[in-house]
């Protein structure tokens, strides 16, 4: 199943849904009813808090705690559960955690796709960091897709548009590396991908196009720069590839393309490959590449570098609003 936490979350899982992403179940959870309202073809949990009061992650992840048997019902019964949510905000920083944390304790093999905020939003950066650790130590494989990297193909974009393009990407991106193969497809599949990202360490996720359809080692350049723009170079363990191209496409250039890729990420990457002769004249490259120990976003929460390595506790790290006459907030 595939659940959406917060505004980019639910935004993200009900384009999935439309796109017809090959999954049992799709579900959207969040304290805001504008972010369900849109939505179609899943349950749908709202997890409302007083907006009166000044809210933090661990505020809303303390109220999503009463939730836990409605979310329990969500979870039940499914093996593979993915938790999409952007990080940054109270929503899907707060909620996304706890979710996971249920689903692993359900028995699934859980697997996150964080949307991290861009540089300018510094005010996110706190939360957004902490809970991407956060989420590393709940699950079996964290996806990260960096909002940046969209924002440097299209600087000129209106937000929302590049909103929209950024979920388009990662939604096409998903689908095709899920999708079983056809006549036109030659997809991945779920157990590759599972390898992939629930190898040690976070997945980074890139999308590059080019108009031209002579250049696929250009494109599959752009993918490798994109991720290591997030990461530092060298260390990815294993890689998906799949090119999106017309019929023209030669077994000679899916090979070069391979060769390329392999060279870029340092000669041990063990590298899966798929692609789709369905595209309209242009070429597109979707990389997910895993094993990353680092990534830029350690540097968002300061406490883990100066713990290094020494996880603190996150169990406490919910605030409970109790009624106790003369105790107001336990944190
Ligand atoms: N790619 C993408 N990123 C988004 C979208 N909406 C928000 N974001 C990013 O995701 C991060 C979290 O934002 P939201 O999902 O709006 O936050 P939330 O979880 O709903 O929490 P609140 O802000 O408290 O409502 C932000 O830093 C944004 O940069 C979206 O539609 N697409
Ligand atoms: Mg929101």
């Amino acid at each position: 199943m595939i659940i959406g936490v917060g505004s980019a979350g639910c935004r993200i899982v009900s384009q999935l849904h439309d796109l017809g992403t090959q999954v049992d179940k799709f579900c959207f959870v969040s304290c805001d009813e504008g972010d369900l309202t849109f939505c179609t073809g899943g349950d749908k949990l709202l997890i409302p808090y007083e907006t009166r009061r000044k809210a933090t992650p661990s505020l809303v992840r303390g109220i999503g705690s009463r939730y836990l048997p409605e979310i329990r019902t969500v979870l039940k019964d499914y093996s593979f559960v993915f938790v999409v949510a952007g990080l940054g905000g109270k929503v899907g920083s707060g909620l996304a955690p706890l979710i996971a944390a249920t689903a692993s304790e359900l028995g699934a093999t859980v697997i996150c796709v964080a949307v991290m905020p861009y540089q300018f939003e510094k005010a996110k950066h706190f939360y957004a960091g902490v809970a991407l650790r956060h989420l590393r130590t709940l699950s079996q494989g964290v996806i990260v897709v960096d909002n940046d990297e969209f924002l440097v193909s299209a600087p000129k974009k209106p937000l929302l548009q590049l909103y929209r393009q950024a979920n388009e990407n990662v939604c096409s991106a998903i689908n095709r590396i899920l999708a079983p193969p056809n006549e036109k497809e030659f997809g991945i599949g779920l157990i590759k991908f599972m390898d992939t990202v629930t190898h040690d360490g976070y997945s980074i996720l890139s999308l590059q196009r080019t108009p031209s359809a002579n250049s696929a080692e250009e494109v599959v350049n752009a993918t490798v720069q994109s991720i290591y723009r997030t990461t530092a170079p060298g260390e990815a363990s294993r890689a998906l590839l799949y090119l999106v191209s017309d019929e023209n496409f030669s077994a000679n250039e899916m090979s070069a393309s391979v060769s390329r890729l392999g060279n870029l990420l340092g000669g041990s990457t063990q590298i899966d490959y798929g692609m789709s002769m369905g595209g309209a004249g242009d070429l597109s490259a979707i990389l997910l590449a895993s094993g990353f120990k680092t990534t830029k976003f350690d540097d968002y929460d300061p406490l883990s570098n100066v713990l290094i390595g020494r996880e603190l506790d996150f169990e406490p790290e919910s605030a409970l609003h109790l009624r106790i006459e003369g105790l107001l907030n336990i944190e």
